[in-house]
């Protein structure tokens, strides 16, 4: 594929659509259309039988090509850049350009041909978690076939019988943490009753990467970047929608965590898991569903509370960013700890990854050997003045008291969150149109909103998704995207 091609898909993927002066529901649904003519409608009541456009926003769907009566798809193993929340972009490793990778849709009972790319140094290997197929097309390295070398390709093909939230990734158990995900979802033959108006996919992913690393450390497990569909708050793109629909959010983990994610303002049933829909018997209300490591969680619920409602992990380290025990002391002691360079003392790495032989020991906190430069420290006064200015932020001084730092365990959110970490104007997108001043101050991690919205609001985020899509900074060669990587 040439390099625009390849630039634009990854581009689209990392930034969502956001960049391209579109949506990403909006790019979704521009691509659901092409790619799925029969299936997709933009009218918030849609005809019966043919299923929903699905979303996942921040993240693309993989374009389908027919062969005869075979969905073949390709997919690339690869390194990616991805940019987590304005000017904190990492490397990490996913799948055409992103990670999480580009989600799969597909109908129950469809033949599919997976065409697996091997574009990383090392050898990997694809594995459909819970799928039902034979098993030489199960992906488990060594044990169902040859790892796939670099540079090499598999080619899976099998048929689909079950339906629901299902996901693909590898089955190297470091790669996982690199993040190599991405969704599968089996559209029922048959409608699941009651239809719903929204259905959105949030895959769950955690990283531990240092101040100035770029580099994931896959050992580590101090988790301080924590992510939906490959986004932190505020950069996570809120889910629109009307009051008064039913709302499916279906929920996927692949992590080292398990996480707890809470619902303002309404109740939800919980009606599919990773083996797919559940019988309406088991539906009881909640409003936090515990999604454990490689499981998928479905929720539905009636949006019928106006109002921007949080939707997050409630583990509270996981509700924020670059959060770690030596980001505080690091920015706040004087000097660096003796007997230590700058690359050790400040956390930075010139050469090598966070995992070599080098620098695994001392970066790998929680393993213990060798982990002299990172140690758990409890909160420590600050000093008078602003330590922290970042371009883009709307900076101000912290509420507190004058009294502060003689109040035992100040600061704890003083300078993590408020309006002076707010940066409105950063992740400015019409689904955030609207939102009370200053709000991005308070959201990281794993945070976005479901956005309730009266049929005037709605329509007024819709119609500005419409303007920004005629008044596109960048030209989109949508030919492209059809046969990305051919
Ligand atoms: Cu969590």
């Amino acid at each position: 594929m040439s390099g625009t091609r390849r630039r634009f898909f990854q581009d689209a993927a990392i930034f969502g659509a956001g960049l391209l002066g579109m949506s990403s529901l909006e790019a979704q649904a521009e691509k659901s259309m092409r790619m799925r003519p029969r299936e997709a409608s933009h009218s918030h009541t849609p005809a019966t039988g043919a299923p929903l456009p699905m979303v996942t926003p921040d993240i693309l769907d993989l374009p389908v090509r027919m062969d005869g009566n075979v969905k073949e798809f390709h997919l690339v193993a690869e390194p990616v850049k991805q940019e987590i929340v304005p000017g904190r972009t990492v490397d990490l490793w996913g799948y055409n350009g992103s990670a999480p990778g580009p989600t799969i849709q597909v109908n129950q009972g469809d033949r599919v041909r997976i065409i697996v790319d091997n574009h990383l140094p090392e050898a990997t290997s694809m594995h459909w978690h819970g799928f039902e197929i034979p098993n030489e097309m199960d992906g488990a390295p060594g044990a169902s076939q040859d790892p796939i070398p670099p540079g090499g390709r598999f080619i899976y093909e099998f048929s689909l019988h079950q339906e629901g939230t299902y996901f693909y990734h590898s089955h190297m158990a470091m790669q996982e943490m690199m993040g190599m995900i991405g969704a599968f979802v089996m559209h029922p033959k048959n409608s699941y009753k009651p239809r719903v108006d929204k259905d959105f996919v949030i895959i769950l992913q955690e990283y531990a990467i240092l101040p100035n690393i770029t580099v994931p450390n896959s050992m580590n497990m101090e988790f301080n970047w924590l992510t939906f569909n490959g986004k932190a708050g505020p950069a996570t793109t809120p889910l629109i929608v009307r009051r008064g629909e039913r709302v499916r959010i279906r929920l996927i983990n692949l992590g080292m965590d398990h996480h707890p994610i809470h619902l303002h303002g309404h109740q939800f049933v919980i009606t599919g898991t990773e083996g797919g829909r559940q019988p309406e018997s088991t539906w009881g209300p909640g409003n936090t569903v515990l999604v454990g490591v490689a499981q998928s969680r479905d929720i539905e619920f009636v949006a019928n509370n106006p109002g921007d409602w949080m939707l997050h992990c409630h583990l509270p380290h996981h509700m924020m960013n670059q959060m770690s025990s030596m980001v505080g002391p690091m920015s706040r002691r004087n000097g660096m700890p003796a007997g230590l360079d700058m690359e050790r003392g400040m956390g930075m790495l010139r050469q090598g990854s966070a995992t070599s032989e080098e620098n695994g020991p001392s970066l790998g906190r929680g393993l213990g050997v060798g982990s002299t430069a990172e140690q758990t420290m409890s909160n420590s006064p600050l000093k008078p003045g602003n330590p922290m200015q970042h371009q883009g932020m709307q900076m101000g001084k912290p509420n507190v008291s004058k009294d502060a730092n003689s109040v035992p365990g100040f600061p704890q959110d003083a300078f993590m969150e408020g309006p002076m970490m707010a940066m409105d104007k950063m992740v400015e997108k019409p689904e955030n149109f609207g939102l009370r001043p200053g709000w991005s101050g308070f959201m990281a991690g794993m945070m976005t909103f479901v956005r309730v919205l009266p049929p005037d609001k709605y329509d007024q985020i819709m119609e500005l998704r419409e303007k920004k899509k005629g008044n596109k900074p960048m030209k989109m060669d949508m030919s492209g995207m059809e046969h990305p990587h051919e």
